[in-house]
């Protein structure tokens, strides 16, 4: 009896305060639908599974660093990259939804590998973030039956705003980090680095694994399961994609109480019928 009571209440949690975590198996990007490099890809970069799943905290590029806004993720394993006129389709097994508890109506996130300018590379606080983000371009559309394609405009897949590893680093080219980022929390599309050094940049990131924030509602959708980006010919740039993320909904102080409130009722009563 114990044990039965003890799954229930696991479930209980699970399903009141996690909803989207029970309803997606895993936030990330489940299968690629179709790759073309296109013309002169980077070179060696053309695994489109590099795309799939968790986005990169490590790389294991130039014999290991750490993700940070000010350097991305550089391994064939890790991204791949577009070349010209290239395009990527990838598929999610469980759709992302226009959920108003979304932060900032943000619902899926695109991780490329860009990174931050950089004033001076003391590797220290005296480096200070110019403003400018380095980034590859490529265009991204949204699906939900993976044949009529929305494009979001303005939002570069390789671009605003770098991923981060790791959320207790001070120094932009850190070689550990203990902390993990989240990589289902956008980042406040308002935030402004200039001008701030490493542990600024990353308390503005607030624990946000970075990535470029798309809402779903910008291009009429409630739900998509499709993402296609696309390197337009002539663009001359290659952007690299390592990921995509299903942003995790999180509910108002207000319902979380009431949650809590109905957790524990219904734990009470377990507890008196068992
Ligand atoms: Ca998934
Ligand atoms: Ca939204
Ligand atoms: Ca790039
Ligand atoms: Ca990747």
């Amino acid at each position: 009896m114990k044990s039965y009571v003890a799954s229930g209440i696991v479930l209980i949690f699970g399903f009141a305060i996690f909803p989207s975590a029970v309803l997606a198996a895993d936030p990330w990007a489940d299968m690629v639908v179709s790759y073309s490099p296109g013309t002169d890809p980077a070179p060696g970069f053309t695994n489109a599974d590099a795309a799939l799943g968790e986005p990169t905290r490590d790389s294991i590029a130039f014999g290991g660093f750490v993700i940070s806004p000010f350097g991305g993720a550089a391994d064939p394993s890790e991204v791949v990259s577009l070349g010209d006129g290239g395009e990527l389709v990838v598929k999610f097994d469980e759709p992302v939804v226009d959920d108003p508890l979304n932060p900032f109506g943000i619902d899926l996130l695109v991780f490329g590998n860009s990174f931050l300018g950089l004033s001076s590379f003391n590797n220290d606080d005296t480096d200070l973030a110019t403003g400018p983000t380095f980034g590859e371009g490529g265009v991204i559309s949204v699906s939900a039956n993976g044949t009529d394609y929305f494009v979001v405009d303005g939002i570069d897949a390789d671009g605003r705003f770098p991923t981060n590893g790791y959320t207790d680093i001070s120094i932009p080219f850190p070689t550990d980090g203990n902390v993990p980022t989240d990589f289902t929390k956008p980042v406040d599309p308002s935030f402004d680095v200039t001008g701030l050094n490493t542990a600024g940049v990353i308390a503005g990131y607030d624990g946000s694994g970075g990535g470029a924030g798309i809402d779903l509602a910008s291009v009429g959708l409630s739900e998509i399961s499709y993402v296609k980006v696309v390197n337009p010919q002539g663009s001359g740039s290659t952007p690299e994609i390592d990921g995509f993320a299903d942003v995790r909904a999180v509910p108002e102080p207000n319902t979380l109480a009431l949650l809590c409130v109905s957790v524990l009722t219904s734990l009470k009563r377990q507890t008196r019928r068992g």
